[in-house]
């Protein structure tokens, strides 16, 4: 009798714990403050640390990720830090589609895009700066530019964030793609969060051009659809 209702209550504290380990992994990626209050008890210097191994070799982030679980004695459990998002594209043409952002940990960005309704071909995926449809996809700002860079390519060094390159439709209009990519992650202070996808009327130069254009948007014409990128669950 006693175990049927202590297992509710373990659950909810298993849950709160989980939680909790959670929002702390995530504060550590914009709170280097809380970070060092979680290390002060710890007394080891960051650079010697015993916690060794793996995580050696893994950047900067995912150390203090670990180290601060390790820091603040919580179990070692691995805690799955897995975020996902999703932009559904809508404009005032009959282009559609949904898009699907997962990143694991710090590492890059998987989306996952089905466009329909597009003429066949090529046409500028960007990642722009504000998720605000108020005037369509108009008020979605320029592209993503953290960094204060010119247009490129996605395999660009100079490039914006927000510049996926291109998607393109098949005969039937549709196009499906993967991209991966590292500068639109879905946390800390770069995140695309509360972000626009959208999806262009041309093809994307990616700079290289020559249109006075080409240097901003890639040339793309038209914003035929976009979609505000929002949390999901995992
Ligand atoms: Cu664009
Ligand atoms: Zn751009």
């Amino acid at each position: 009798m006693g175990t049927s209702t202590n297992q509710p209550k373990q659950a909810m504290q298993a849950a709160l714990a989980a939680m909790a380990a959670h929002t702390l992994m995530l504060s550590t990626y914009s709170s280097p403050t809380l970070f060092s209050q979680i290390q002060s008890p710890n007394s080891h210097p960051l650079p010697h640390s015993s916690f060794h191994g793996l995580s050696v070799k893994l950047p900067l982030k995912s150390q203090f990720q670990s180290m601060s679980l390790a820091a603040a004695h919580k179990p070692l459990t691995v805690v799955a830090a897995t975020k996902k998002a999703v932009a559904v594209l809508k404009g005032n043409s009959n282009v559609e589609g949904v898009a699907t952002l997962t990143q694991e940990n710090d590492g890059p960005t998987t989306v996952n895009v089905r466009i329909t309704g597009l003429t066949p071909g090529p046409h500028g995926f960007h990642l722009h700066e504000y998720g605000d449809t108020t005037n369509g996809c108009m008020s979605t700002g320029a592209h993503f530019n953290p960094n204060n860079m010119t247009h490129g390519a996605p395999e660009d060094e100079v490039r914006h964030a927000g510049d996926l390159g291109n998607v393109v439709a098949n005969a039937n209009g549709v196009a499906e793609v993967t991209i991966v990519d590292n500068q639109i992650p879905l946390s800390g202070p770069n995140t695309v969060i509360g972000r626009a996808l959208v999806v262009h009327e041309l093809e994307d130069d990616l700079g290289k051009g020559g249109h006075e254009l080409s240097l901003s948007t890639g040339n793309a014409g038209g914003r035929l659809a976009c979609g505000v990128v929002g949390l999901t669950p995992v």
